[in-house]
């Protein structure tokens, strides 16, 4: 196993001092740590927002895209180099508003990389403004009289999309997020971990202790990761008892596995085949 401290970026992180995204930086860092994936074998692409910030701070590659965007980008690096470990992460807002429909179609493709969705039902960097996940009637800096909308759910949606690993978990359990992630990235196939990560300084509602009173395990539960109709009912239960842990697992064979372009190895790793490339631009001309 390497030690946590390889994967420590040289830039601190700027979030506010208890923001639930240094939770899932340490999970992560924890999870590639216990896997022991060298950092150059690693790449971390986000969108925009709070969370998406969390490429510059972490020692492996980054791409730091636009708002939204960051699963296409993951997908095509993957695609590129399949040997690449690659990590989406980002925020409800970046990959549930903005970014959903990108999200949907990639849950399908079951490409193999893992999305970590920091969950804090806000646009934090923008504010505090209500983002898909925010909770009906909760008052936020968009929604003065209350949120309108049903909120989205993540855990649904994927299950829904055919996303092949579908998790939750909570920054304010460290251990048990990082076994999530580990898991998520020994996968074969695309992976969600959504995690509730508080913004404590917009989101006064969904805070730590809102969290603790009401998370339990799914594993302790005897829940069957196998079940899909389990999988799905567990995704609505949501008020005084909310599940984290795994809740759908399943083998499908990769996208990029049926890729007749990607047989003969990475794209990285393939000649040319087109040299002529004076050609190709005369066809423009
Ligand atoms: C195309 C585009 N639209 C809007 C924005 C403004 N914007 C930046 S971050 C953000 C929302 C971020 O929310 P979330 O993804 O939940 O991240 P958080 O800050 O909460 O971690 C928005 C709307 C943008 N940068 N680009
Ligand atoms: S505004 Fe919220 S999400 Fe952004 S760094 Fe601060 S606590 Fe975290
Ligand atoms: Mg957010």
């Amino acid at each position: 196993m390497a030690k946590v401290t390889e994967y420590q970026g040289k830039i601190k992180p700027d979030w506010c001092p208890g923001c639930g995204d240094y939770g899932v930086l340490n999970g992560l860092q924890r999870a590639l740590a216990e896997l022991d994936i060298a950092p150059h074998n690693v790449l971390i692409v986000s969108g925009i927002g709070c969370s998406s910030n969390l490429p510059g701070f972490i020692h492996a590659y980054g791409f730091h895209g636009l708002h939204g965007r960051s699963l296409p980008v993951a997908t095509g690096a993957k695609f590129g180099n399949p040997e690449l470990t690659v990590i989406a992460t980002g925020g409800d807002g970046d990959g549930y508003g903005i970014g959903v429909g990108h999200f949907v179609h990639t849950c399908r493709r079951n490409v193999d990389f893992t999305y970590i969705v920091m969950d804090n039902q806000v646009y934090g960097l923008t504010t505090g403004q209500a983002s898909p996940t925010a909770e009906k009637d909760m008052r936020t800096k968009s929604t003065p009289e209350g949120v309108i909308e049903t909120a989205l759910n993540p855990i649904a949606l994927a299950l829904t999309c055919g996303a092949t690993y579908v998790a939750r978990g909570f920054s304010g359990d460290n251990l048990h997020l990082a076994e999530l992630v580990r898991n998520a990235i020994a996968h074969k196939g695309f992976a969600l971990v959504d995690v509730f990560s508080p913004c404590v300084t917009y989101n006064k509602h969904n805070t730590y202790p809102w969290f603790r009173e009401r998370v339990y395990k799914l594993e302790e539960e005897g829940h069957d990761p196998s079940n899909f109709q389990q999988a799905m009912e567990k995704a609505f239960e949501w008020g005084n008892r909310i599940p984290v842990g795994l809740f759908y697992q399943v083998e499908r064979p990769t996208y990029e596995g049926e890729e007749s372009a990607l047989r003969h190895g990475p794209l990285a790793k393939q000649p040319l085949r087109q040299e002529d490339l004076a050609s190709i631009v005369l066809d423009f001309a």
